[in-house]
């Protein structure tokens, strides 16, 4: 079997990580479109890259090539086995290539960085698709996919065409770490893409943020001093998921919740987000909350405790008062007047 790629194709880095995924034993051939014959003309009319010869049979079209590969390789599978999560699948690979994968390639071909507008399409569609990600391990739940080798390559390339994430965003960063971190991955890079994002050995030592922890060593300093936890979120924060009873009380975009253990229930906690059950009305309500949507977390009664960052509206520690109780049963929080926090970079 041999993979024809040139060293810097972003669809044939993804069938590249495929084979990897598969562990097979395949030649891939680095090849120069540029080159006059063409050499992939021999066997594909197009003269594209990536292209798949395996015995009798040749193939082109990255996503052709990967399900192909996922046929003949079964192990292990990397298409779900039911018809509506192949259909997901075979629909988030053609949107990863419609809308980022062809555009990009196009600025390639003229060797020209991408615009500046098509940078921020492609910000602003990587947040709102990938609003998800921090409820779960891959793009479209907890298996790894093919749609993950195709993203893997299009996030390692991100700074390569200076798409620059906002900072808030770091669920995407983190998804990224978690694909790139696989040995599929970094077998499938040519000398040419691994030069595309060195300072990602350097990124990776940051992937675990400290912010669950703090907020963790906060709740319990505050109930083990008899106070009360409040955790401070940013409303429109992609994930985020508060009922509407709270969201009215929402204050410029920021809400202040009890997160007291008396107050909520099943408060679950990782390094991407925060659940748990409360009353509103008599009626339980979920609350999600991605990590990257927390502002900060103190003490009602000792108007202390951490402020990780500002809001959309630019307020800081200084922000007073935050919105007004509703009742006592729930976890929204009284008034809080200039809590005095400490700022963590
Ligand atoms: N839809 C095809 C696109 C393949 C494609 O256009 N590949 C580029 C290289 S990344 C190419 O061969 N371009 C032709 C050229 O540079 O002459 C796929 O998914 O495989």
């Amino acid at each position: 079997m041999t993979l024809y790629s040139t060293v810097s194709c972003i669809e044939g880095h993804a069938c590249r990580m495929v084979l990897n995924e598969k562990e097979v034993e395949c030649d891939v051939e680095f090849v120069n479109l540029r080159q006059s014959p063409n050499p992939i003309l021999e066997w594909n009319p197009y003269g594209e890259s990536p292209t798949l010869v395996d015995r009798e049979i040749t193939l082109y079209g990255s996503h052709i090539i990967a399900e192909y590969l996922d046929d003949r390789l079964p192990h292990p599978p990397l298409m779900p086995p039911d018809p509506a999560n192949r259909g997901r699948v075979r629909m988030m690979i053609y949107r990863c290539q419609r809308d980022w994968l062809r555009q990009l390639r196009e600025f390639d071909e003229k060797n020209r960085k991408p615009s500046k507008a098509l940078r921020n399409r492609i910000c602003r569609s990587l947040a709102s698709l990938g609003q998800f990600i921090s409820e779960q391990q891959y793009w479209l739940g907890n298996d790894f996919t093919l749609v993950d080798c195709f993203m893997a390559p299009l996030l390692w390339r991100l700074s390569h065409y200076d798409i620059i994430l906002p900072p808030q965003l770091k669920s995407i960063p983190l998804y990224a770490n978690r694909l790139f971190a696989r040995d599929s991955f970094s077998n499938s890079l040519s000398h040419v893409e691994r030069e595309m994002n060195l300072s990602w050995g350097l990124e990776q030592v940051l992937a675990l943020s400290k912010v669950p922890y703090l907020i963790e060593a906060i709740r319990n300093w505050a109930m083990d001093s008899h106070n009360t936890p409040q955790l401070v979120v940013e409303t429109d924060f992609p994930g985020v998921y508060i009922p509407p009873q709270a969201m009215k009380h929402a204050d410029n975009g920021v809400v202040v919740l009890n997160i007291h253990d008396r107050a909520i229930d099943k408060f679950d906690m990782n390094n991407d987000r925060i659940q748990f059950a409360t009353r509103f009305s008599g009626e339980i309500h979920h609350i999600h909350i991605p990590i990257q949507a927390v502002l900060g977390i103190f003490s009602r009664e000792q108007h202390d405790g951490i402020v990780f960052r500002s809001g959309q509206s630019g307020q800081t520690e200084e922000r007073g008062s935050l919105n007004e109780p509703v009742s006592e049963s729930g976890p929204l929080e009284k008034k809080v007047t200039k809590p005095h926090l400490q700022l963590v970079k």
